[in-house]
């Protein structure tokens, strides 16, 4: 089942200076941070708290690496801000949450998973299917770096 808010993606210009943010302001930690080529972003990770299914839940700070990214496309449009949330499965295969949730007639954006941050198996709804929020699914892998 899909069982704790794994992140939520936030978009930002200055990737160094939005985590000093989040550190200074608010005392969370960064525990990973990975350039995504696929995705086209570079990301930090700021852990807030553990859940209840082995996993936690993260704040995702990221800023595209390419002119071309979704990422960058969208920060021209809205300016820096939320840009999805991430649900995540308590251990169970992110494509069959997918399969099922796609056959309740919600867009689902890729085939197959895509490999997202610290080895997770990510894949994505359609926000015009989901409110008008970008919505994200992670596997996380079976043994997490953090
Ligand atoms: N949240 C809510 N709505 C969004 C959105 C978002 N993040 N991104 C786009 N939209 C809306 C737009 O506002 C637009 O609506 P209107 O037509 O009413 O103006 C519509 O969706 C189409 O937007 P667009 O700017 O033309 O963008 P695209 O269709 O080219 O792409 C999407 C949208 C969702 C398909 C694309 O962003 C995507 O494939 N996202 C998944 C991958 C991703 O976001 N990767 C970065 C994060 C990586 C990670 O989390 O690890
Ligand atoms: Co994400």
């Amino acid at each position: 089942m899909l069982s704790r808010i794994d992140h939520i993606g936030i978009a930002c210009h200055d990737l160094d200076a939005t985590v000093e943010f989040y550190k200074s302001t608010y005392g969370f930690t960064d525990v990973h941070f990975e350039v995504n080529e696929e995705q086209g972003v570079r990301e930090a990770m700021l852990k807030i708290n553990t859940t209840g299914d082995g996993g936690a839940s993260y704040i995702q700070l990221i800023t595209p690496i390419r002119d071309d990214s979704t990422v960058a496309k969208w920060l021209e449009k809205n300016g820096e801000g939320v840009h999805h949330i991430a649900f995540g499965t308590d251990g169970g295969d992110v494509q069959q949450h997918a399969d099922a949730i796609g056959a309740k007639g919600v867009r689902v954006l890729y085939p197959e998973p895509r490999r997202g941050s610290m080895g997770s198996r990510i894949t994505f709804l359609h926000p015009k299917d989901c409110h008008g929020v970008l919505t994200e699914l992670v596997q996380k892998a079976p043994v997490a770096e953090s």
